[in-house]
């Protein structure tokens, strides 16, 4: 099924979507590991939060029902150019994450820049403090009303609605505090990540201001995600 949805995303349904985007008719399994199979996940996962802090520590995934909890109904968009509308997740906003656990085990440490959250996949993804603070971001471990499945990240993923899709790292288990942009921050380039990589992300990633690659104007890829990117993988990404 994962494909199904982006085989035609454009143009039905756009109306007030962010530029640029079409509305896929469902939530595909996306990412660099088109045909890799979902990783593994321990029985009992945490997250290790590393870097510049005092203390580096495991947070246990369930810990995440223990901490305030807040429920977000927000689109997804994908810098490839497909959207989904009014996912409802739930987990720990991250800014509650950052001030009642992560900051109280900081102890005294020079300015944090940047985060690199990284899933079980070896996926990376580094976020501005500022984006990693925003009202919407959240470690979500729900989706739908039910526990995230391996295709949408279990067992915890960031969710930032705000930020294309690539921000959004799935089956998080490490988060790095920088005190400046990390040099080797994006997707692992595998044998299969070249579709992804083969243009430098942008470090902001805003969705409503189109912020899709570092160098390259966002009207120049548009296109060439929409005919050649999506269409392959919609031949390569086989339904499991
Ligand atoms: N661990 C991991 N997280 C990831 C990816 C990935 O390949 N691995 N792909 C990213 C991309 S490009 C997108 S668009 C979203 C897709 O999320 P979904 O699979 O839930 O649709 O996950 C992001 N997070
Ligand atoms: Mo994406």
């Amino acid at each position: 099924m994962a494909l199904e949805g982006v085989r035609d995303i454009w143009p039905h349904g756009a109306e007030g979507l962010p530029p640029g985007q079409g509305l896929a008719r469902t939530f595909p399994r996306f990412g660099v590991h088109f045909t890799s199979p979902l990783p593994a996940v321990a029985p009992e996962p945490s997250i290790e939060v590393r870097g510049a802090l005092a203390t580096p520590f495991e947070l246990p995934v369930a810990a995440l029902q223990e901490l305030p909890r807040r429920t977000l109904v927000a689109d997804f968009h994908c810098v490839a150019g497909w959207s989904v509308r009014d996912q409802r997740w739930e987990g720990v906003p991250f800014r509650t994450l950052w001030e009642d656990v992560i900051l109280p085990q900081a102890g005294p440490h020079a300015e944090i820049t940047h985060l690199v959250f990284t899933g079980l996949d070896g996926y990376r993804s580094a976020l501005t403090i500022e984006d990693a603070l925003a009202d919407d971001v959240l470690i979500a471990d729900r989706l739908g009303g039910a526990p995230l499945t391996g295709e949408h990240g279990a067992p915890a993923r960031l969710v930032s609605p705000g930020q294309y899709g690539y921000m959004s790292t799935k089956h998080l288990s490490r988060i790095e505090l920088h005190t400046r942009e990390p040099a080797r921050a994006r997707h692992r380039s595998g044998g299969r990540a070249f579709l992804l990589s083969f243009v430098a992300p942008h470090p902001r990633a805003r969705v409503e201001r189109e912020e899709r690659h570092r160098h390259l104007p966002a009207w120049s890829i548009r296109f060439a995600y929409r005919r050649v990117v999506l269409p392959l993988l919609a031949t390569r990404m086989r339904p499991r």
